[in-house]
């Protein structure tokens, strides 16, 4: 934070920086895992921030939090048993409950801090903690998912950057095990980054994908504070006859999502598709 602005520098994003006002620092810890801050911004609301990273701000979270949930879940025809692994804040476990097929959700996060805090000063994302549905486990996804095999409808990877804590998440051992954590016919999504910072990544991302499972897709969204204001997301299923663009059901009190914007999402600029589908660099 330099002259009341917090400004968003990372390797990952070079040469290029969100910048949001401060109001005022709200926390600022260093926890096992990560350097956790929190601070009131001028015109975004509350943010989170991890090791420099923005993770949410209340203004705009809701259009990555309903993607990277109804994608998945809209698309599978009766979804129970859900698991997020990341997503400490707490905005997928409400968006999850929108369902009225889920009779229950399980979040691992690494971090409590992340929990503790969004209990504090995100209380729009952390709302349905206290849900019965909701069951909550601290530790590293990765290692929690061998343990659980053959449990879940669908498993939303609701993960920090691959630096730190959740590197292993973008990687093809993680995604054999999460492949047999789903159930016959499940279906899961992860948080796959930027077409305009990192489409080698998420070419990569897709190829190691569709080794491990039947259908494995590529969809945006907008964001205006996540790096170049464009987030995406890989969908897949282990069901080959599964449509991941075809939404088989409205979801109530939604901000961004809606059916026409999740068929929507998965058309993809001429310069992403050509990369992420054919590897083609234009
Ligand atoms: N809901 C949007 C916010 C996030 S949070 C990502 C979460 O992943 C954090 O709470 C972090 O503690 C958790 N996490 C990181 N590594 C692991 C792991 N190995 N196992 C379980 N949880 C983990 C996503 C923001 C995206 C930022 C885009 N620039």
């Amino acid at each position: 934070i330099v002259d009341g602005w917090f400004r968003e520098i990372s390797p990952q994003w070079p040469g290029e920086a969100m910048t949001l006002k401060v109001k005022k620092i709200l926390h600022h810890e260093k926890s096992l895992f990560q350097d956790v801050l929190v601070f009131e911004s001028e015109t975004y609301g509350n943010v989170l921030v991890l090791d420099g990273a923005i993770q949410v701000t209340e203004r705009d979270e809701f259009s990555y939090q309903e993607m990277i949930t109804h994608l998945p879940m809209c698309s599978h025809p009766n979804p129970e048993h859900v698991l997020v692994i990341g997503g400490g804040d707490g905005g997928v476990i409400r968006e999850a409950l929108k369902h009225k097929s889920v009779k229950k959700v399980t979040l691992c996060d690494i971090d409590e801090a992340v929990i503790r805090v969004s209990k504090q000063f995100l209380p729009t994302l952390s709302v349905c903690y206290d849900d019965p549905r909701v069951e909550v486990f601290i530790g590293d996804g990765f290692k929690f998912l061998p343990e659980h095999k053959n449990e879940y409808d669908v498993v939303i990877t609701d993960s920090s950057d691959p630096v730190g804590p959740a590197a292993a998440l973008f990687e093809a051992p993680y995604f054999s095990l999460l492949h047999d954590a789903l159930k016959e016919g499940g279906h899961m999504s992860t948080q796959g980054e930027s077409i305009w910072l990192h489409l080698p990544l998420i070419q990569e991302l897709r190829e190691t994908t569709k080794k491990i499972f039947a259908v494995a897709e590529y969809a945006t969204s907008t964001i205006p504070t996540y790096p170049s204001g464009s987030m995406g997301f890989l969908v897949c299923s282990k069901e080959p006859t599964r449509q991941m663009d075809k939404p088989l059901r409205e979801v109530p009190n939604c901000i961004y999502y809606n059916s026409e914007v999740h068929k929507a999402a998965f058309v993809l600029p001429e310069f992403g598709r050509a990369m992420i589908q054919e590897g083609k660099n234009i």
